[in-house]
């Protein structure tokens, strides 16, 4: 399924075809994957350069730890930690999101240059939030939540979680639109990790379709989480650190890109760029595989020539680069 995409975002990034990719800039001394590495704004604009390089086709720069327990910073940090690192990048050309649950910090990132505001909270944690994405026109992230930080862990309790994260996600659906919020602006995102144990978070993804039914596209956030170094921990029950989950975020993004998401937020980008454009080759193929095979019998006309070959993909951008990547191994004497 290709994703459809929100509006109000440059051509460049709604003509791929592809899953997109959102890099991570965590300008914070304490977030749970990567806290204080790029807390300088100097480190994190250049971090943010370095996902650029890897693919990233959004960054996502956030100046407040979501960690499980953390405790709030106050507005004043927020602004200062995120608003220069947001305008350096979006001068330098990137596509930037914030990542705040403030109205206050969004009005003044979009100011310096963000396109996409990611709201972890939906709008819920700050009443003006929904004026402000009305007013700007900005794409808008909305993610499930249930509370802040230090709650969250104690907000667990769903019946059927697909189905209570979808009815809590289009109750901040309508409320948006209600508050004047264009439907174009507007991405779901299921929020895996928050308010949400580790075997939780499986099911929102294996029906990442009954999330599309909201009619909007899909933001994947999986990077790192809790539910991930569970899921690889040794004999001894102990969860695998966040730094070694990135083969299965990437993994993850393989398979969120097949079924449709529209995003894929991580850390480490190098890896989902390529499991995107992997899911891309193999979604596509099946694809062209179903046109071919119901495709009506050529009419039987003309003299009889070489056997005809079985209908090849049209060479899109995304065809072609696996095709280079092929000659050049090659060259090289690599593996076929
Ligand atoms: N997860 C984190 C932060 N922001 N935003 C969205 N839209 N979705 C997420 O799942 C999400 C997010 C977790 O914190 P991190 O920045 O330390 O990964």
């Amino acid at each position: 399924m290709v994703p459809s995409s929100p509006e109000p975002l440059p051509a460049a990034l709604t003509s791929h075809g592809r899953t997109l990719v959102m890099g991570v800039v965590n300008v914070t001394p304490d977030s749970f994957s990567d806290g204080g590495e790029w807390f300088e704004p100097g480190a994190a604009v250049q971090h943010g350069r370095d996902l650029i390089a890897d693919g990233a086709d959004v960054l996502d720069v956030g100046g407040e730890s979501t960690r499980p327990g953390a405790a709030r910073v106050s507005v004043e940090d927020e602004l200062a930690r995120v608003v220069p690192v947001v305008r350096a990048l979006a001068a330098e050309g990137a596509v930037v999101s914030v990542d705040t649950t403030r109205a206050v910090v969004a009005e003044q990132a979009v100011a310096a240059g963000a396109l996409v505001v990611n709201d972890v909270s939906g709008g819920l944690a700050d009443e003006r939030m929904a004026e402000v994405v009305a007013r700007t026109g900005v794409v808008y992230v909305v993610m499930h939540w249930r509370g802040h930080a230090d709650v969250m862990d104690d907000l667990e309790q769903y019946d059927d979680v697909v189905l209570d994260v979808r009815r809590e996600l289009a109750a901040r659906v309508e409320a948006l639109l209600a508050a004047g919020v264009r439907r174009e602006q507007l991405v779901v995102d299921p929020g895996l990790g928050f308010s949400k144990a580790g075997a939780a978070n499986w099911p929102l993804l294996a029906a990442l379709d009954e999330l599309h039914a909201l009619g909007l596209p899909v933001l994947v956030g999986a990077s790192r989480k809790r539910f991930l170094g569970h899921l690889l921990a040794g004999p001894d029950g102990e969860p695998v650190p966040p730094l070694e989950r990135d083969a299965a975020t990437a993994a993850v993004s393989a398979l969120a890109a097949a079924a449709g998401a529209w995003c894929v937020r991580v850390h480490e980008v190098r890896g989902t760029a390529d499991a995107v454009r992997v899911a891309q080759a193999w979604v596509g193929a099946r694809r062209s595989l179903d046109t071919s095979r119901h495709a009506p019998p050529p009419a039987p006309a003309g003299p009889p020539g070489p056997p005809a070959r079985a209908q090849a993909a049209p060479e899109t951008a995304q065809t072609a680069a696996p095709q280079a990547a092929r000659r050049r191994t090659t060259r090289d004497g690599d593996s076929a």
